[in-house]
């Protein structure tokens, strides 16, 4: 018997996430402030980011929030709009696999 055999590397790969992005939608009827309110709550903006995402649905009709593992995404997009249904608004967030 040989001392030594040499075995082939295992040829398993650690495959990353598929990463899912939460997209804002714009409507005419949620008050500016209270859309700034919940990407603070939920996805822990600053009051400049959040602006920032804001405006950018309110003037191009949609805005990516974040990119998250498929769960969490499904998660925050669910509690944001519940936020605002609770508060009578229709503020709409959809999540989207990345490419
Ligand atoms: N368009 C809304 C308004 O004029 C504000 C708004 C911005 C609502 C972004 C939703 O995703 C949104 N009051």
């Amino acid at each position: 018997m040989p001392d030594l055999v040499l075995l082939p590397k295992p040829k398993t790969r650690t495959e990353r996430p598929r990463l899912y992005k939460v997209i804002l939608l714009n409507d005419d009827f949620t008050p500016r402030d209270f859309v700034v309110k919940v990407l603070k709550a939920v996805f822990r903006m600053t009051e400049a980011e959040a602006l920032g995402v804001m405006l950018t649905a309110h003037r191009k009709g949609a805005c990516v929030v974040a990119v998250y593992t498929q769960e969490v995404a499904e998660t925050k997009a669910r509690q944001a709009t519940d936020m605002g249904s609770q508060a009578g608004y229709p503020l709409a967030f959809t999540t989207e696999r990345e490419e």
